[in-house]
């Protein structure tokens, strides 16, 4: 075996391919502790302007605070450690949409299995490089007691049940009206994600996923990030729809925070119309591409 190649290096090469295989790879101890300190007190303090009203309409996935009103999350979104590493698994050249702070009360609920992919209509959805991945930044220990992170592994690629028992974030589902919906259920080959604070959980949006009940008296908080990787390979219909997003949302963002995360901005220049998103893949296509992989 060679051995000119840094142990660094050989680790991010795993990662990625835990990230195509099974939808998901953690990068441990990603936020230095000032990064760590500063997105804390941005978080929270976004968190503490909630009505108990705002509260109850996302009862199960826990605060849903997009990143608009935010720029003091600009530090966290252009990591550039997070970044290098990206770039070394072979998901460089991303544009960033937006970021959402997640704060589960402590006690609150499971979250709902869900996966993210809004591009299913992109033909990247069907292929190893997702047109759209999460970067969750955990900005405390968690584990089952506090509402850790669950997946399905390689849901990513194949159809599942949970694919038809409806789309993500609608109103009853986060308010969880009703309690016995599948979607709160186990599920064979689910696998939990305990980290620390600081870690990074890097996933494939297609993939499911869902957390435990956070059953402590304390808030758990991730920050999650949506980033598509390999922009400019995307069909230009999904860039331009990102590039209309991410400019929209973040229009207020001062040019000191727009100056954090400058290679993420996206920059469409093409005629072609932001169109409406997709979020259920096709079926058929799902099989036969699953049909194909090794
Ligand atoms: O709260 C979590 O740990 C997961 C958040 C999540 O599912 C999401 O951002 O889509």
């Amino acid at each position: 075996m060679s051995t000119d190649i840094a142990p660094a290096a050989l680790d991010l090469g795993l990662k990625a391919r835990q990230l195509i295989g099974e939808g998901y790879c953690v990068l441990e101890g990603m936020l230095d502790a000032g990064t760590l300190r500063h997105t804390r007190e941005v978080a929270m303090t976004a968190v503490r302007g909630l009505s108990e009203e705002q509260l109850e309409a996302t009862r199960s996935p826990g605060t849903l605070i997009n990143s608009n009103d935010h720029p003091g999350l600009a530090e966290c979104v252009g990591n550039p450690k997070a970044l290098a590493a990206l770039e070394a698994m072979g998901f460089g050249g991303s544009r960033f949409w937006k970021a959402v702070i997640i704060s589960k009360p402590g006690p609150s609920p499971r979250l709902y299995w869900h996966q993210d992919c809004m591009w299913w209509d992109d033909p990247r959805a069907y292929s190893d490089y997702s047109p759209m991945i999460f970067l969750m930044y955990y900005l405390d220990d968690t584990s089952r007691e506090n509402g850790c992170l669950r997946l399905l592994p390689g849901s990513h690629r194949r159809w599942h049940e949970l694919h038809e028992m409806g789309t993500a974030h609608t109103r009853d589902i986060n308010r969880m009206e009703d309690e016995h919906d599948p979607r709160f259920a186990d599920y064979p080959g689910e696998v939990d994600v305990p980290v620390r604070a600081g870690d990074l959980v890097v996933g494939d949006a297609r993939t499911f996923h869902a957390t435990h009940a956070n059953t402590t008296g304390e808030y758990r908080t991730v920050i999650t990030i949506w980033f598509h990787p390999l922009f400019e390979d995307l069909q230009e219909a999904t860039q331009s729809w990102i590039h209309d997003a991410f400019h929209h949302q973040h229009a207020g963002w001062p040019a000191e925070a727009l100056d954090k995360i400058g290679p993420l901005i996206p920059d469409y220049r093409g005629s072609v119309e932001p169109p409406d998103f997709n979020r259920q893949p096709d079926r058929a296509r799902l099989e036969q591409a699953s049909a194909e992989l090794a």
